[in-house]
């Protein structure tokens, strides 16, 4: 809605209206023009050397083209961030380039190498994108815990909080919402209170293989409200509104509204003489209709037709200008799947491609002259100028910073390690959280936990009992106030320091997404620290892979885990989990078995989660209390424990076995050691902390022609000599070893499901206790020796 004008001159105000509706349609005309060409050069022009389609979508850029330019060029303000519906990337990418955001070069390698992506990117398009999109639904509900991490700031005044809050935007396709995770995330909002959020649904009824059910999105609207939700629907457009107004218009909007959507979209596709052939058999009793019919040639009765309110600027404008306070709104836009394109509304045409005839009269039909393919402003009927001068004015294309960059915040040179002769790692993190909790210092103030309903379990009680809980209200914990006793205090308030999840692996690391991408978002930096069982790291796998595939910073903590949560049984235990710590991009995971040796990782952590080219980082530990050294942690140990592994053994010269374990298993590979050494008195009992680092460091030093540290390490036994692995997880988890270094390998671990019982039964059973280690290092000397020989 166009603020009135100084004197309230009513008929210069409807003349600016239309002037910048004509304006709009006209851009938005040029961005689907772009979006369509960007897609076909890249397809039919460049040249092909793989044989492969290059693909992209036309067909769902269409869709959201009415949508998408009114967003960006006119209703967004430099505080709103949003996700882009993934295969609308090309129209996102059209729209940039209107702006002079994005450099014609780019779109011509539209897919190909360090060209524009195919689906928005954070880290390889660049500050445009404020969420990556790909993997559907996800990018839905990233948007709702940034409005949650929005308000956490704000009401912290972490950042300015008088200027107005950013509208958390998520372009939705409407298959998305069979994706569950938009309905977790939905409950979790409504719990949250959240605000500012705004969902709007390209509801073109088609997802990629097909229709979409009629019966899903007579529920929808429903559904939004009762978590709150303002439900804003746009269905006709102007020029159907006004055929309803007609006599007997009320019968055509009728018929419409029965239409089910398989048959509206073929018909959308057969075009006007379609249409009319089926108004004509139901409607044709109806003088009004009748009449309709004769003053309309096919074209137009097609355009009729198909004025769905989603591709009518005026009423989309209308729509998201009437929202002007925070509640969170969806919007259910009636678009068509490649409106304005040939093939719109057919079923086929997700991954449809315009053929090279089908878009020289596309071309014709848009005024594009040959060779003037990618001008800004080809074709259109509105002067250059007045259209450059237009999008100079966009409140988007204000000069202020879409990703901010705040400094790392100190971490203390030291975190102590929590003191005790028996302890387990998490009980060791719950220390040091707990430690951290009664530190004034500034870094404390950024920390910010989160759980799935495993806050208490994993040990994160007493962070929680000093810090508090976030609400945006403060709320009393009735325990307290009623003097029940509990070890757990738990107010809320909006100083509190940990989100409280309901159990829901994939909110958890949409959350840590959100969280960890407050400083370029906001301009805040936090220190987000999520807890979660291990085996349920699979339940939220894609979320965590969204959140660090744009490149969201957090410390993922992960306990009880692998067969050592023994009484916890197989249903609990992960196998391989290492092995995603070893293999996911973006993230490095540690398995300590000593809680010194986690105080040095998590201080590590702490800076390296702030650092430009860092990794967020995965702690595996476990409920098992294990003895500990009571040593002190030289710069050299310190280095090594973060390195990956070091030496708890030192092997003598040339020694013929060594055993390397991992977490938990610790008590077992000292036992082993200290047995074996009368036999072998040189053996070497090598900790590993991270699989994952010294893994990855094996690979980087090959490439360059250098010894790894594993190689360096095991350099110190003989050429051939036996080396026993063991871990309480999948045996390739440092079975690898024996590639890094010549050594006769015995890989000892959990390849196959858990069960109920006690740490010395179910190590036996999987093979993984002591006495497990003898016999292996046993049949390692004998094929090292027989290796000699041979
Ligand atoms: C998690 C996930 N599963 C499958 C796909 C493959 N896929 C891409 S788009 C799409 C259909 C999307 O339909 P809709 O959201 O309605 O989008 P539109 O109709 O606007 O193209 C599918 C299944 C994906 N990207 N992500
Ligand atoms: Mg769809």
């Amino acid at each position: 809605m166009l603020r009135a004008l100084p004197g309230g001159r009513a008929q210069e105000q409807e003349e600016a209206a239309a002037d910048k509706l004509a304006l709009l349609m006209a851009l938005e005309k040029k961005a689907l023009w772009l979006s369509t060409w960007m897609i076909h050069q890249a397809n039919h022009l460049r040249p092909s050397r793989d044989g492969l389609k290059v693909g992209g979508h036309q067909a769902s850029s269409a869709s959201v083209a009415t949508l998408m330019t009114a967003l960006y060029l006119d209703v967004m303000r430099p505080q709103d961030r949003v996700a882009v519906k993934p295969h609308a990337a090309p129209l996102f990418h059209a729209l940039q380039y209107l702006l002079g955001n994005q450099s014609r070069d780019k779109l011509e390698r539209f897919r190909a190498l360090g060209g524009a992506q195919a689906y928005p990117s954070r880290s390889k398009d660049g500050d445009i994108v404020d969420f990556s999109t790909g993997s559907v639904g996800l990018g839905v509900g990233v948007t709702l815990f940034a409005a949650l991490v929005q308000d956490y700031l704000r009401l912290k005044r972490l950042v300015p909080s008088d200027t107005p809050p950013g509208r958390m935007i998520a372009l939705a396709g409407d298959a998305e919402l069979d994706e569950g995770n938009i309905f977790e995330a939905l409950l979790e909002g409504w719990k949250h209170d959240v605000r500012n959020l705004w969902w709007v649904i390209d509801y073109n009824r088609q997802s990629l293989d097909a229709v979409v059910s009629d019966r899903l999105f007579g529920r929808i609207d429903a559904l939004f409200e009762m978590f709150g939700w303002r439900v804003v629907t746009l269905k006709y457009g102007r020029l159907l509104q006004t055929a309803f107004a007609r006599p007997d218009g009320e019968q055509l909007r009728e018929w419409i509204d029965a239409c089910p959507n398989s048959l509206y979209s073929a018909l959308v596709y057969k075009g006007g003489e379609g249409w009319r052939e089926h108004l004509r058999r139901d409607l044709n009793r109806y003088p009004g209709i009748r009449a309709i019919l004769d003053e309309h040639d096919d074209e137009s009765l097609g355009r009729l037709m198909t004025n769905l309110a989603g591709h009518d600027m005026g009423s989309v404008l209308d729509a998201f200008h009437a929202v002007t306070d925070d509640q969170p709104t969806c919007f259910i836009a009636y678009t068509i799947k490649g409106y304005g394109l040939p093939f719109a509304g057919h079923k086929d045409n997700h991954a449809g491609l315009m053929n090279p005839q089908q878009m020289a009269s596309f071309q014709q039909s848009m005024g594009v002259p040959a060779g003037a393919e990618w001008e800004r402003f080809a074709g259109l009927d509105l002067p250059s100028e007045e259209l450059e001068a237009f999008l100079a004015e966009v409140p988007l294309a204000a000069k202020s910073a879409r990703r901010h960059r705040p400094p790392p915040l100190a971490v203390p040179a030291e975190i102590a390690a929590p003191r005790g002769r028996n302890l387990s790692t998490q009980e060791a993190f719950g220390r040091i959280l707990g430690s951290l909790a009664t530190a004034e210092n500034a870094l404390a103030g950024r920390v910010v936990t989160t759980s799935p309903d495993v806050t208490v379990s994993t040990n994160l009680g007493a962070w929680v009992n000093r810090r508090g809980i976030f609400d945006r209200a403060e709320r009393a914990d009735t325990f307290r106030e009623e003097k029940v006793v509990s070890a757990q205090r738990w107010g809320m308030s909006p100083q509190g320091q940990h989100i409280e999840l309901g159990i829901a692996e994939s909110n958890l690391f949409l959350l840590l997404a959100a969280l960890g991408l407050a400083g370029p978002m906001f301009g805040a930096r936090l220190l987000p620290i999520g807890t979660l069982y291990d085996p349920f790291i699979k339940r939220g796998l894609d979320a965590l892979n969204y959140a660090l595939y744009q490149d969201a910073r957090f410390i993922v903590v992960a306990t009880p885990s692998g067969i050592t949560l023994a009484p916890e049984g197989g249903a609990h235990q992960s196998v391989l989990e290492p092995l995603i710590g070893i293999a996911q991009p973006g993230l490095v995971s540690f398995e300590p078995a000593y809680a010194d040796e986690l105080a040095v990782l998590l201080r590590w952590a702490l800076e390296e989660i702030q650092r430009e080219e860092g990794e967020s980082v995965y702690f595996r530990l476990s409920t098992r209390p294990i003895e500990q050294h009571g040593r002190t942690i030289d710069a050299a140990l310190g280095e090594a424990i973060v390195g990956g592994a070091y030496w708890l053994r030192e092997p003598a010269p040339g020694a013929e076995l060594a055993i390397a374990y991992c977490g938990a298993v610790a008590p077992e590979a000292l036992a082993a050691c200290e047995a074996l050494r009368e036999d072998v008195p040189g053996i070497g009992l090598l900790a590993v902390t991270s699989p994952d680092r010294l893994h990855a460091e094996w690979r980087a030093a090959l490439a360059r022609g250098e010894p790894s540290r594993a190689e360096r390490l095991l350099s110190a036994l003989r050429p051939g000599a036996a080396l026993v692995t063991v871990c309480d997880s999948h045996p390739a988890t440092l079975s690898w070893l024996g590639s890094a270094a010549p050594v006769s390998l015995m890989p000892l671990g959990v390849d196959h499901f858990g069960q109920s019982g006690d740490i010395p039964d179910l190590y036996r059973v999987y093979g993984i206790d002591s006495d497990a280690i003898i016999d292996a290092a046993a049949r390692a000397l004998l094929r090292a020796a027989g290796s000699v020989r041979h």
